[in-house]
This record gives structure tokens, sequence and C-alpha cells, in this order.
């Protein structure tokens, strides 16, 4: 289980600056907004990539707010078995486990992409990313691309895959059009391998133990230089399992990058034992947020990191971090008249794209305000959003906040933490309060649209500042002016700033 660090109470840290611990100064590790990371922005890329990452939510962290994915689940068999999978749900390399998706046929699926793309105009990538592996099932899985491509040729294609048969079916992925591939690798050694794998079935044979793993990886890496070779951007998934895997992935971002790979995207185990997984059951646990952030922070140097991943069903629909997926069952697709105008699909992503270059020149204008800035302090900001990167969600409705750490340099996006929605039938809980202080007991404010006098004054007890200044605001530029204010404050002796604790990664049964 995580452990959670227990809160400073925010009228405790209103006290005189003398207090302040001397190791209280934050690292300057935190780098540059727009500069690395999957922020990286069109100064930042070579143009043809930029073109293929600009509008892909899981490409471009900066695009993530704006624009959303769909996934389809037409892959169920699986060719290798994971121990923190469960075969009785989805593909836990990009789905929370416990998560069932709708099956559906290769024809039922293109009718479903057609059907949100008219509905859902900033859809723009559909993924295949199981139930199973999708290179396990090669004929419903390019069999439905296919279908997608000839339809609706604006929507990028997207997959993620084990890696184990890559190598057989590049040639066919390109030959397709797919310009997005993800691998996931959680480990360069066979040994290590062995406790995360039982057992691979490839042509026709099932290996076990290093063998098993050994094959697997070999796959995997040649898998990623055949992309590369192919110019298909591959982004490598990694779980991260504490005590496995964890120090050991700092060499699988290196041998990936080599290789390669456009973004490593390290993910946090999800384990409980409801789950039914090898790992649930022998109580292996998930990491902490802050072991999460430091592994990350120690593989950024001159690789891109995605820590905007929300794992997410192998039947999502919409941006990340909402689930529109029962708007579309099959039923209701197959009911539906389905109104699909490329034109006006382009016209209100060309909305978008203005309103992208407005929030690049405020955040711009605050860059070079804070330039001025000598302060050493970082800090965790949690922003709860609903999407068009603003901060416009209820503080009681959020089913996830965003946090950022901000510094001197800007803002980064750290990752983004999912908790019980504290308005419940119109009334706060308690409990619910209980799991968002878990979640964000490492910053120290969180900004939102709005929020009660209740929340308001027990997140202060746990040490959190409840901020709505900022109400409809776009979240970077309000990231960095809450910045200066805290520092200046911090200065004046107002407040004194210390490190905070740990946060917890919820680990419990998710549904969507
Ligand atoms: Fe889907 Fe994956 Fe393509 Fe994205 S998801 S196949 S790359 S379109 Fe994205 Fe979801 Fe994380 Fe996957 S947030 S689980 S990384
Ligand atoms: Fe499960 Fe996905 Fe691993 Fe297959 S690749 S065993 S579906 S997590």
């Amino acid at each position: 289980m995580t452990t959670a660090a227990t809160p400073h109470s925010l009228l405790s840290i209103l006290q005189p600056k003398t207090d302040q611990p001397k190791d209280s100064l934050c690292d300057r590790s935190g780098t540059a907004f727009g500069g690395c990371g999957s922020s990286a922005g069109p100064a930042d890329l070579p143009a043809e990539v930029w073109e293929k990452v600009k509008n892909h939510p899981c490409y471009s962290e900066e695009a993530h707010h704006h624009y959303a994915r769909m996934h389809v689940a037409v892959a169920p068999a699986c060719n290798i078995q994971c121990n923190y999978c469960n075969r009785k749900y989805d593909c836990s390399n990009e789905s929370r486990p416990g998560v069932v998706s709708e099956r559906l046929t290769p024809e039922q699926a293109a009718k479903k992409v057609l059907a949100v793309a008219s509905e859902i105009p900033q859809m723009t990538v559909l993924g295949i990313a199981g139930p199973g592996d999708p290179l396990a099932n090669p004929e419903k899985t390019f069999r439905t691309f296919e279908l997608v491509r000839a339809q609706t040729p604006d929507i990028k294609l997207c997959l993620s895959t084990n890696g184990l048969m890559l190598p057989d079916y590049v040639e066919q992925i390109a030959a397709l059009g797919v310009d997005h591939v993800t691998v996931t690798i959680n480990t360069i050694d066979p040994v290590i391998g062995a406790r995360i794998y039982p057992w691979v079935y490839f042509r026709g044979t099932k290996y076990t133990g290093v063998e098993a793993s050994r094959l697997l990886i070999e796959r995997q890496l040649m898998g990623l230089e055949m992309l590369r070779e192919r110019g298909i951007l591959a982004k490598v998934n990694s779980v991260m399992v504490p005590g496995i895997n964890d120090h050991h992935l700092v060499d699988v971002n290196r041998e990936v990058k080599k290789r390669g790979a456009f973004l490593h995207n390290i993910m946090p185990l999800i384990s409980a034992p409801e789950h039914g997984t090898v790992f649930g059951l022998s109580g292996q646990r998930g990491p902490t947020a802050q072991e999460l952030k430091k592994l990350q922070d120690s593989c950024q140097d001159g690789m891109k990191m995605m820590r905007h991943c929300r794992q997410c069903r192998a039947d999502a629909v919409g941006m990340l971090g909402e689930d529109r997926s029962a708007e579309f069952t099959t039923e209701k697709v197959m009911a539906m008249e389905v109104n699909y105008s490329p034109d006006a699909r382009k016209a209100y992503q060309q909305g978008v794209e203005e309103q992208r270059k407005v929030f690049a020149a405020e955040r711009d204008a605050e860059l070079a305000a804070l330039a001025q800035s000598k302060s050493e302090i970082s800090i965790l900001v949690a922003i709860a959003s609903k999407g068009k990167g603003r901060i416009n969600e209820h503080f009681g409705h959020a089913h996830e906040f965003q946090v950022y750490e901000v510094n001197s340099a800007g803002a980064n996006f750290v990752g983004h933490r999912r908790v019980d929605q504290y308005c419940q039938g119109g009334s706060g809980e308690e409990e619910s309060l209980d799991t968002v202080v878990r979640a964000i007991q490492d910053c120290v404010a969180v900004l939102v649209g709005r929020i009660g006098a209740c929340p308001r004054k027990g997140l202060m007890e746990a040490g959190i500042e409840a901020v709505d200044e900022f109400a409809l605001e776009a979240i970077q530029p309000a990231l960095l002016r809450y910045y200066v204010g805290y520092c200046e404050r911090v200065a004046s002796g107002q407040i004194a700033h210390r490190e905070r604790g740990d946060a917890a990664i919820r680990q419990g049964a998710l549904t969507v």
C-alpha cells in the first residue's frame, strides 16, 4: 500500500519565515515549460513531427487539454501473461485493472468511430489498445484500421502493443498509415522479466521463465528499431513495479531512447486484491506519487516523458480523464443517425488552434515577468479542470486533479490524481475529502472554479490553500501568477514555505 505523509496544517505554516527549515528550499530540477517533455511545442520539434503530435492528446501534453481520443475494443486475445493483468479485464498495459470494455466487430467499430467523430469534433485519434493485444488479433485490428482510414481520413491511427508480434506486422502497420505505435517495455533484463511475465506464447510454443522474457525483450527492441526505420513515432509504456523494476527503468529509458523512442510513459502499477492479479493477490504495492515523480524526473534528461497518461479503458471515448463511452454503446451507435462532416470538424479544430495561440501568448507574457524572479522555491499546485486548458471545474465535482510543479523556470505538468467526487448527491462527504487530501497532499494549493466553505476549511486544516480567484482562467498563466504571489508572501514573512509530504496514487477498483 502507499504511504502517506502527515499533512501540514496551513495554519502551522503561517509562521515567521525564521521557522523555515533550510532544506525546504526547493531543488530546481523542474525544467522550463515548453522546452522539454511532451509539452514540447512547434519550436522544439521538426515540422513533420510537430504535425504528427500537435493534436494527439497522448503525444502532446499541451494538446491533451484540447483534443480527445477514442478506443475501439476489437482485440480480445493476448499472447503473453503479465503479473499485473487479470484476463477477465482489459489489457493493463494501457487500461486500469478492473475495467471491462464492450467487444466490437471491425464493422461495429468503424460505425462507432464515425458516430463519435460526428459528435465530438475534437476527437482526432483512434487507438486500438485491447482489451487483449492488438497484434495477437491482427485481422480484426487491421480490418478496423482499413475501414476507418477509408471513411474518416482526418483521424490519426494509433496502436498499443506488448511488442511480441511487432516485427512481423510492422510493414502492414506502415502500409496502413498508422503514425503512432506504443510498445509496453517493462524491462530489458530477462531475469527481471521473469518476475513480471510468467509465460509468452509465440508461433505455437509456450515459453516460460527467463527464456520467455528474453524472447519478448528481443522482439520488443527489434520492433522499436523497425518502427524508427519507417518513420513511425514510437512511445514506450513501462509499468513501475516497486522492488522489481523501479530502479531498472532508468536502463530501459536509456535503451529505448537509443532505439529512437519519441516518448516514454512510466505508469504506476495499480494493484489491489480485488483485481485478482498475481501482484494484487501477493500484496505487491504500487508507487507513491513522489516515487513515480522522482523516477520520471531521473529519466527526462534528453528524453520526452509522458506524465499525463490516464491508463484509459480499451473502449474509452473523450478527453483524457473523462469517459464518454456510455454515450456510445453499440446499441446507441447502431441506432444513431450519423452526420460526419470533415469541414465542420476542421472549422472547430481551427477554433481550438486559435485558442491555443491566445493561451500560449498569455503564458509567454507571464514567463517573461517571471524571468525577473530569483526565487529558489518550487511548489506543487493542483488544478480542477474539466478541459479546454482552463480552471473551470467545481472542487466538489472533480474526478481528478491535475498537478503542476511551478518554479521560477515555469510550470510543468507532473501528473493527475484520481479522487472520489467530493459532492455526491448534492452534499459534501467527509470521507471523500480525505481521499482528495491524500491525493494532493504534496501540493501547497488547489486552484478551482468554485469551492464551498466546508471543503475550503478542511483543505486548509490539511495545509492546502483553496484558491478560486483564477476561476475560468487559462491554467498556465494562472499558475505562474499564483507562484509569483506565493513567493511574495514568503518573502514578506506572511507565510513560510515548507516541504510537503508524499501523496497517494489511488489503488482501488476504478470503473471509468
Ligand atoms: Fe490510445 Fe494509447 Fe494511442 Fe493514446 S491512450 S492507444 S497512445 S490514443 Fe494515452 Fe490512454 Fe495513456 Fe494510452 S492516456 S492509456 S497513453
Ligand atoms: Fe494482459 Fe495486456 Fe499483459 Fe496481455 S499484454 S497479459 S492483455 S496486460
